[in-house]
């Protein structure tokens, strides 16, 4: 299989997340017809991948697999994005539920390589879920993308590649998830210590910054020949003071970002090649 052109970008976009309540941001898209509204718009500005977290008819995070696969069929009717789900779910969710998640047959998932502190709150995960998640993902043929929220998880991912082999597909696809608080800062110097720990299994990093390490983290990934993750997950305002009204525009601000770098967002076509799918 050809690879993708060297200067071409994944934008993946991240619309909804589990933290944001409806009520504190009612432009968020949580039911199924505004999720799919919103990945038809990020498409047209340039997304190729789309990383998911349903809601449920309260709009609240669920993994419930009727629903997860609802949206994936619904998703996959109205675009050509590769389609992600989030195993990570909520800081809330069983481990057992979040294993659950493959049930619904995603082209790709979130696998976090470790637990970090999360605001006030925990995200568990446990190195015997992950190797558990992992294995699953082989059998499942569905591929991973590695979400590494602190230096650690760079160093637990070679320990998991050298453990259990290559992804399903081949290609070892990571996204740095900065500016977490109890995580790794959003920072240039954070991202290059990252990048250079990667074990040499990875073909292709993205990342992405939260809150006001958005543009700093974008802007670096971008120097450093990375992709990009954007959304309403990550970030809620433009600016200080300005809030965000749509994930298309966050998808058109990291496409107007890689014009300037000498980039071309990727198509899903590319990206499917990328991620080995
Ligand atoms: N919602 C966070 C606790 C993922 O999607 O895999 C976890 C998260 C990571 O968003
Ligand atoms: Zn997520």
């Amino acid at each position: 299989m050809p690879d993708v052109p060297a200067d071409s970008l994944l934008i993946t976009v991240a619309p909804t997340g589990a933290e944001t309540t409806k009520a504190d941001c009612p432009q968020l898209p949580t039911t199924i017809d505004e999720l799919v509204a919103t990945a038809r718009e990020c498409e047209a500005a340039g997304a190729a991948m789309i990383h998911v977290h349903v809601r449920d008819d309260e709009h609240r995070p669920t993994l419930e697999v009727s629903r997860l696969t609802e949206t994936v069929t619904a998703l996959r009717e109205s675009t050509d994005l590769v389609v992600q789900l989030s195993t990570g779910g909520s800081v809330h969710d069983p481990l057992e539920a979040r294993l659950k998640v493959l049930d619904a047959a995603p082209d790709s998932c979130s696998l976090t390589m470790g637990t970090t502190n999360f605001g006030d709150d925990v995200f568990s995960n446990p190195w015997p879920f992950i190797c558990e998640l992992y294995q699953l993902s082989q059998e499942r043929q569905v591929v991973p993308e590695f979400e590494l929220f602190d230096l650690g998880h760079v160093h637990a991912l070679g320990r998991l590649l050298d453990t259990y082999g290559l992804p399903y597909g081949g290609k070892v696809h990571v996204d740095f998830v900065m500016g977490v608080p109890g995580g790794m800062p959003g920072t240039a110097p954070a991202l290059v210590a990252g990048v250079a720990a990667l074990p040499a299994a990875v073909t292709s990093w993205s990342a992405t910054g939260i809150g006001r390490s958005t543009l700093p983290v974008a802007l670096a990934s971008l120097s450093m020949g990375g992709h990009l993750r954007v959304g309403m997950e990550d970030v809620l305002t433009l600016r200080r003071g300005v809030p965000v009204n749509s994930n298309a525009q966050l998808v058109e601000r990291a496409a107007g970002l890689a014009s300037a770098a000498q980039r071309t967002p990727m198509t899903p076509a590319d990206a499917r090649t990328l991620l080995g799918l």
